[in-house]
């Protein structure tokens, strides 16, 4: 039927008035374009659930597309999966008007644990021409996370649900989208349809979901700051916290601002440039002395606390850097060791804030406590205790081996749902795919390095018998990764704002696919408009002029060897 379609149009172009998109925005066209029955094995699409609406002149500011004023057709559908008894997906797809639509598609991710991110990135796919999609999930609506549908009661997991989160809800949303995109806009299944990926943290790990195990699913996949090596990860968010409970100390958090600050103020001019912004945290790693902080005075203004992270509100603080306040900082940002000294997990790059070291101000006592960040507390509490609970109720006994323990437990608990670490991708590179991977160097969320060390597993995996220059020579065929300098957690850092974000990705990723130029590096916004590609590193030379220097010292600070686990840990 599609080819038919495509037949008509090509065979009498002078009849056929060009279409706009009110011609086709509605219910009964959309239905006309859903999948045929059967086209998804499995898969039941509820053919009236079809809705459909034009949206005129919409405006979207993001810091992950040109801001750009757009209109698109929503349209919204739902589908089950056969012999699941009350299972309802829902999956939405914006169209662009005919006159722009350029022969692509984009799925989209979400954030946290929401599997979609509502409408901060699906406007990316119309920008570049695409149909763009997003998903549900089948945990109930656009706005219901996962974790709302992870237990179906106590001690009972939703292992639907975790497949879905894990990876299936976003193969199913792109294998769809793809053939309505084709049926509605008669794209015949002999010409190329091109098809990308775009999202940021988890919705970063959305996309490795989908490169790990669908190799030609998508031609080009930009992932941003991925939240795989997910049980670690998760846990790891304690990690702030159970230092600080073993150390005795809990900060008050100006004291830990004031730390990142100085690391900031030391470390900025490392990389050649004095801007504030810390583009070499590797070299910042290698010279920078916590100690020089002590004694330094600080001041904050009352804050209002994270509702968020769980944070109370806190008065005006004042004081000067502490020894115990420096051994806290210093051990974060060794990261977890267990309680042989064998590295665990990987902390945060310095000069990133101490977002999971915050504490918790008592206005009973004017002391400082602890603070569980709930993303830690609820993965523990709710993912491997499986008590319907958001948090856990306190840390007591919690040592750095109980985190290892933890986090042992949910990786193989996890290990084929979320996990997502699955380092071969043989299969992605020989279906002619390509990746770009990206990650804020200052990112206090996720760490940095856990990218860098997934590169690194499928370097040794598909490269080990070259040498490191030939590897990543041949990773570049079709995996590249971009530190952006000073970035934070999928976004520009407020306390290194010159530091800027990546906006055209998707556009670079749309070049590497069909006219074949593969970024050697990413064009920035913010004063610094150039992003080198791993394991280059920038660097000013006194002529001011950006260079990406191979620097094997600093490329080493990026190694890890997690020897806590038996296994390798990709
Ligand atoms: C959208 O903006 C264009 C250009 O400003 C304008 O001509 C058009 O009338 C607007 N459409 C609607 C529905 O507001
Ligand atoms: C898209 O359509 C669905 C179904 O009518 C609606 O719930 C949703 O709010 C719409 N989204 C946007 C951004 O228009
Ligand atoms: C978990 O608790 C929330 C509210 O606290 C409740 O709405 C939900 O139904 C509970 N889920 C289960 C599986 O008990
Ligand atoms: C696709 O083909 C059908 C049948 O010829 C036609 O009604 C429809 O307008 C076409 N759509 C586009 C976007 O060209
Ligand atoms: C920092 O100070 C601590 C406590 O005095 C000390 O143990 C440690 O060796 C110092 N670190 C450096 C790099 O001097
Ligand atoms: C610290 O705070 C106290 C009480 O709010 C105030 O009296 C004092 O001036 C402050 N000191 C500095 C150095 O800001
Ligand atoms: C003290 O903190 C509690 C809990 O955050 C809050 O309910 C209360 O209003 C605060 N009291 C004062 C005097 O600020
Ligand atoms: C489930 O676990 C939560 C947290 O432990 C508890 O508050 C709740 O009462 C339990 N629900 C049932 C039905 O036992
Ligand atoms: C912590 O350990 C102490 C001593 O073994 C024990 O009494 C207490 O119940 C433990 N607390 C928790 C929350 O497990
Ligand atoms: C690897 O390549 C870099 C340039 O990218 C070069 O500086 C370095 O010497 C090479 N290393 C080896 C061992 O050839
Ligand atoms: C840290 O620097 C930021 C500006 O980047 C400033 O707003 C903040 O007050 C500083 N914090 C402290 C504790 O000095
Ligand atoms: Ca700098």
């Amino acid at each position: 039927m599609v080819s038919v379609w495509a037949f008509v149009a090509i065979a009498s172009p002078g009849i056929v008035r060009a279409l706009a998109l009110n011609d086709i925005c509605t219910a009964s066209c959309a239905q006309d374009a859903l999948p045929a029955e059967g086209f998804y094995p499995g898969i039941t699409i509820d053919r009236s659930s079809v809705q459909a609406s034009l949206t005129y002149n919409a405006t979207f500011v993001s810091e992950w597309y040109p801001t750009s004023t757009i209109e698109y057709c929503n349209v919204t559908f739902a589908y089950s999966h056969n012999g699941i008894t009350n299972d309802v997906v829902h999956v939405t797809y914006w169209i662009p008007a005919p006159e722009n639509f350029q022969n692509r598609y984009v799925s989209t991710g979400g954030g946290g644990l929401a599997i979609n991110s509502g409408t901060q990135y699906i406007p990316t796919g119309i920008i570049v021409g695409a149909v763009s999609g997003i998903t549900d999930g089948g945990f109930g609506s656009f706005d219901t996370p996962w974790d709302d549908a992870f237990l179906l009661a106590n001690d009972t997991i939703n292992w639907q649900s975790t497949y879905m989160f894990g990876y299936q809800a976003h193969h199913e949303l792109a294998t769809l989208g793809k053939q309505f995109t084709r049926n509605i806009f008669n794209v015949s299944s002999s010409s190329k349809l091109y098809s990308y990926y775009q999202g940021c943290s988890e919705g970063g790990r959305e996309g490795w979901s989908q490169i790990q195990r669908f190799a030609g699913q998508f031609d080009g996949a930009v992932t941003g700051a991925p939240a795989f090596r997910f049980s670690q990860q998760q846990v790891n968010h304690l990690t702030s916290s159970v230092i600080e409970q073993t150390l005795g100390y809990y900060p008050p958090n100006c004291e830990l601002e004031k730390i990142a600050n100085l690391t900031i103020a030391a470390c900025d001019v490392l990389d050649g440039r004095t801007d504030g912004v810390v583009s070499r945290s590797d070299l910042c790693k290698l010279t920078f002395d916590v100690n020089t902080t002590l004694g330094e005075p600080y001041s904050c203004g009352p804050s209002e606390g994270s509702p968020s992270y769980g944070i109370p509100p806190a008065p005006a603080q004042n004081g000067t850097v502490t020894a115990e306040g420096v051994a806290v900082a210093s051990t974060i940002l060794a990261g977890l060791h267990d309680s042989e000294g064998r590295l665990v997990y990987v902390s945060y790059q310095p000069g990133a804030t101490f977002a999971d070291g915050a504490t918790a101000y008592d206005n009973e006592t004017d002391t400082w406590g602890l603070n569980i960040i709930s993303y830690g507390g609820e993965f523990v509490a709710k993912y491997l205790q499986l008590q319907n609970a958001s948090n856990l109720a306190s840390l007591d006994n919690y040592t750095y081996d109980t985190l290892k323990e933890l986090m042992i437990l949910g990786m193989n608990r996890y290990y084929d749902s979320v996990q997502t670490t699955y380092p071969d991708l043989g299969d992605f590179q020989s279906a002619g795919s390509k990746v770009l991977h990206l990650h804020g160097e200052q990112d206090n969320s996720i760490p940095t390095g856990a990218s860098v060390h997934y590169y690194e597993s499928v370097r040794s995996v598909l490269y080990g018998h070259l040498s490191y220059n030939e590897s990543t020579a041949a990773l570049d065929e079709f995996y590249r990764l971009f530190l952006v300098p000073g970035g934070g957690h999928c976004s520009s850092n407020d306390f290194q704002p010159n530091g800027g974000w990546p906006q055209t990705t998707l556009q670079a990723m749309i070049d590497w696919v069909e006219k074949d130029a593969a970024p050697d590096t990413l064009d920035n916004t913010g004063e610094i408009d150039t992003i080198c590609k791993w394991p280059l590193r920038p660097f000013w030379a006194e002529d001011g002029v950006l260079q990406c220097v191979y620097d094997q010292a600093s490329i080493d600070t990026w190694m890890y060897d997690f020897d806590a686990y038996k296994l390798p840990l990709y």
